[in-house]
């Protein structure tokens, strides 16, 4: 097995820290963005988006998002569980899992895109766009501090997948400026909490 990886990116890190949660090694390939080798033939034969994470096999079969390799890698390494315990907590964990990647990350993702200079000429860039993201974001903020009264973490009792999509989108969104107020107190703790953990730099 083998990982496509890029050390900034927030979807491959969602997988690295996921990793080192669980204690498993992989191999690691370095895609480097900034050269374009997400787009080469040959990395378009792995994942025609031209994206990152993939999980490649030895015999060449390849899975691309991130929530996909984990939850296969969670079939095989089931301890400690971070896709929930039971039937309500998956459930739940799955829940909080979309919200991560439709409310925040997207989101994140075209407030960078449209607005920054690395990104001219790879599309179509629609800066007031990039802007009503980040505005979007900031509104999603607000809401998970409500949503983190009384909260250890976003899903469960437990530090789960989705907490992990979250804590990359926050880490993504202070990365390019869209950064959670400090007056969000219950986010700020979470935040302390999930960033503290040994795994967060993975
Ligand atoms: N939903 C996908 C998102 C993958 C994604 O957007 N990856 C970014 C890096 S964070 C990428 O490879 N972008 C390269 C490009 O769009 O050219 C996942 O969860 O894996």
């Amino acid at each position: 097995m083998k990982l496509y990886d890029l050390a900034a990116s927030p979807n491959t890190r969602r997988v690295r820290i996921y990793l080192a949660e669980k204690g498993i090694e992989i191999p690691t390939t370095v895609i480097d963005m900034s050269k374009g080798e997400q787009k080469t033939p040959e990395y378009l034969a792995k994942n025609p988006l031209g994206k990152m994470p993939v999980l490649e096999f030895d015999d060449g079969t390849c899975i691309s998002e991130s929530v996909a390799i984990c939850s296969y890698l969670e079939e095989l390494h089931p301890e400690p569980p971070m896709f929930g315990r039971n039937t309500l907590e998956r459930a739940r964990v799955e829940m909080w899992h979309r919200r991560a990647e439709l409310e925040i990350l997207q989101p994140l993702m075209h407030a960078f895109s449209h607005t920054h200079e690395m990104w001219k000429g790879v599309l179509t860039q629609i800066p007031e766009w990039g802007a009503e993201c980040a505005k979007t974001v900031q509104e999603r903020y607000a809401w998970l501090d409500r949503e983190l009264e009384g909260r250890e973490f976003i899903a469960t009792d437990d530090y789960t997948v989705a907490d992990v999509a979250l804590q990359c989108g926050l880490l993504m969104g202070k990365g390019i400026g869209v950064r959670a107020p400090d007056e969000l107190a219950n986010l700020g703790a979470w935040w302390q909490r999930v960033s503290s953990r040994p795994t967060a730099r993975a």
